[in-house]
């Protein structure tokens, strides 16, 4: 395998710093960063926090933009939508659109705003966190324009619905009830759950990613008619998470890592503004307990999702269950395990490019398919931190390295087949840039340890 320092002859980190940044001034639209131009043209929730990570270095009022761009499309009862769309957009430039989703009249009950349209379905609260470094990295320009104490408020009340209303199996932790609420839309880990809904009738909605991409690289027609009909459903239940008959409904292990990271830096922001950091500091230290409880499988030295519909640990094991090395205060015995799984043959770090996103050994792995194996680069990120954190640094070092090659080589692909390292889905994807630049400013997560 090449290194960052052997595939860019001269100057590598200028170069690098130079295309990335290039990425992120050409997929900006004013107001906030698109994920990609073609597939992706309009504002995704998390990659948003993510794209905030990286901006921060260039400019961190933009970051800040970024951030509250996002938050100005928060619904009333605190739920941040996972796509906010851009009205100048023509329709059907991506699918699901806004006429699909119909947040102003379907989400009313639940306080969608009547102006700007949005998706009814969220993703990982990874915003706090990232408002909390966006401000680290200018704390001066972050007071001047009041962005802490601008944020604070619905960056809780975010975080409120969640432990609330998505508290679906009354254990302590968040639920998500769409496959593409955690991000990882077609893991394999969600196939035993999805197999149980029915498919939303073929012909009756027109995929627009096939346009953009190869079909082998994309979740498939069948995967697309299950998530259809999942958020039919709880659209016509006015987004309401009491009265919608969740058919699938799953505690996942990397959402829930990310919320208590940003339930800790959200303890941060409270102190940074004068407000009482403690009932986050508790919230995070209960959920981090749930998490183990529920969800730490310690024979496979990995956490699982749990499916709340049957009640059972998903068998599978995906990068989503390594993440919790994120979680700040994680047990050591507990993080030392999940680096022996990341060294082991599941997940082959150092043998492979970055993480896969799946199992390299299980029979359902597809080092092309979306999340069914391909490797990431913001949950390489997310591994890279939480190695970090434990206090792992040869490892943590390896993978910030292969994280900067891969990046460059690929030209910010979205992901790669872990074995051979080709770029797959579309390319100059605005997180992987974003983080590029963010592991490019410091040679180690040093603000991750706590
Ligand atoms: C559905 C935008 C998003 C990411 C997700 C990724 C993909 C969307 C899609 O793209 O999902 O939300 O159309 O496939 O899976 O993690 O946020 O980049």
């Amino acid at each position: 395998m090449t290194t960052f320092a052997e595939t860019t002859a001269t100057a590598p980190c200028d170069s690098l710093r130079r295309s990335a940044t290039q990425v992120l001034l050409g997929n900006w639209t004013g107001a906030a960063t698109v994920p990609s131009r073609a597939l992706y043209p309009h504002q995704w929730s998390w990659d948003s926090a993510f794209i905030a990570l990286g901006l921060r270095h260039v400019s961190p009022r933009r970051a800040q933009r970024e951030l509250e761009t996002l938050l100005s499309a928060q619904w009333g009862d605190g739920r941040i939508p996972h796509i906010v769309f851009n009205p100048a957009v023509p329709d059907g430039a991506y699918f699901p659109g806004p006429d699909f989703w119909r947040s102003a009249t379907a989400g009313r009950a639940a306080g969608a705003s009547p102006f700007i349209q949005t998706s009814g379905i969220v993703q990982p609260p990874v915003h706090a966190l990232a408002a909390w470094l966006v401000h680290a990295a200018d704390p001066a320009e972050s007071r001047r324009r009041g962005f802490l104490p601008r944020v604070y408020p619905r960056l809780a009340a975010w975080h409120r619905y969640l432990g609330g209303a998505r508290d679906l199996g009354g254990g302590g932790l968040a639920s998500v009830v769409h496959p593409w609420e955690p991000g990882l839309d077609n893991s394999p880990c969600w196939d035993a759950a999805l197999a149980r809904i029915e498919p939303a009738p073929p012909g009756s909605f027109v995929r627009a990613d096939l346009r953009h991409g190869s079909a082998a690289d994309r979740p498939t027609d069948l995967d697309y008619a299950r998530y259809v009909r999942l958020a039919t459903t709880y659209r016509d239940h006015g987004y309401d998470d009491a009265r919608t008959p969740h058919a699938f409904a799953v505690e996942d292990p990397s959402f829930n890592a990310l919320l208590i990271a940003s339930e800790y830096a959200l303890a941060d922001i409270a102190d940074a503004i004068g407000a009482d950091a403690g009932p986050h500091r508790r919230r995070a230290e209960a959920a981090t307990a749930a998490l183990i409880g529920r969800l730490w499988d310690p024979v496979d030295a990995i956490f699982h999702a749990r499916d709340l519909v049957t009640g059972a640990a998903i068998a599978g094991h995906s990068v989503s269950g390594l993440i919790p090395l994120v979680v700040p205060g994680l047990p050591a015995t507990i993080g030392k395990a999940l680096a022996r799984t990341l060294h082991g043959p599941r997940f082959g770090l150092g043998r492979v490019h970055l993480v896969p996103s799946y199992d390299l050994t299980a029979p359902e792995f597809d080092g092309n398919r979306y999340w069914r194996g391909p490797s990431w680069f913001n949950t390489a990120w997310l591994v890279h931190r939480g190695l970090a954190a434990q206090g792992e640094e040869e490892a943590a070092g390896l993978l910030r390295e292969q994280f900067l090659t891969s990046a460059h080589r690929s030209e910010f692909a979205e992901y790669l087949e872990p074995y051979t390292g080709d770029a797959r889905g579309i390319l100059r994807f605005s997180w992987t840039a974003a983080l590029a630049l963010d592991l490019l400013h410091a040679p180690v997560a040093q603000d991750a340890a706590r």
